[in-house]
């Protein structure tokens, strides 16, 4: 029986889009077997980065954090198929770049843990809270691939 299907959200943050690596990072997303089901170019401004990053208020990096993922546009997607959010987690590598293994997208392309390129969903209630905060439910869409049936059986 296949796997159960989640969505999670990932951005390409500010960097990301600069350094023009959205496609190498949604393309290692697409080889890795994940459906896109929403996608779209941003630019977070602070109400919403304090909104998304509310758990790290206080912290000594909270600042930087929010001016960071303001700085520039980003690209926000919702990612779906089998244990999506672990998937995912996993293919972006440790928060810090310097720490995360190579193979990963912040091990391959990053150094720093203030430019970490991509943030993604931390579990299935972070999901389910951060896929809201960026996209109505219209623009989500759900469809098959003819490939699916090769990437979980
Ligand atoms: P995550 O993005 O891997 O889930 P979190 O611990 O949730 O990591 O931290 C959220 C974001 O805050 C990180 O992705 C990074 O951009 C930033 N951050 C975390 N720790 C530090 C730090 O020690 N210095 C600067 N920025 C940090
Ligand atoms: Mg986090």
């Amino acid at each position: 029986m296949p796997a159960e299907t989640e969505r999670t959200l990932i951005i390409v943050k500010p960097d990301g889009v600069q350094r023009a690596l959205v496609g190498e990072i949604l393309s290692r997303f697409e080889r890795r077997g994940l459906r896109l089901v929403g996608l779209k170019l941003i630019h977070i401004d602070r109400p919403l980065a304090e909104q998304h990053y509310a758990e790290h208020q206080g912290k000594p990096f909270y600042d930087g954090l929010i001016e960071y993922i303001t700085l520039s546009p980003v690209v926000v997607a919702v990612l779906e198929g089998p244990h999506a959010i672990q998937v995912v987690r996993n293919t972006v590598g440790g928060t810090r770049p310097h720490e995360a293994a190579p193979g990963s997208i912040r091990g391959d392309f990053g150094v720093d843990v203030g430019r970490n390129l991509i943030h993604a969903s931390d579990a299935p209630e972070t999901a389910q809270t951060e896929v809201a905060l960026y996209f109505k439910s219209n623009e989500l869409l759900s469809y098959q691939r003819d490939v699916d049936r090769w990437i979980s059986g």
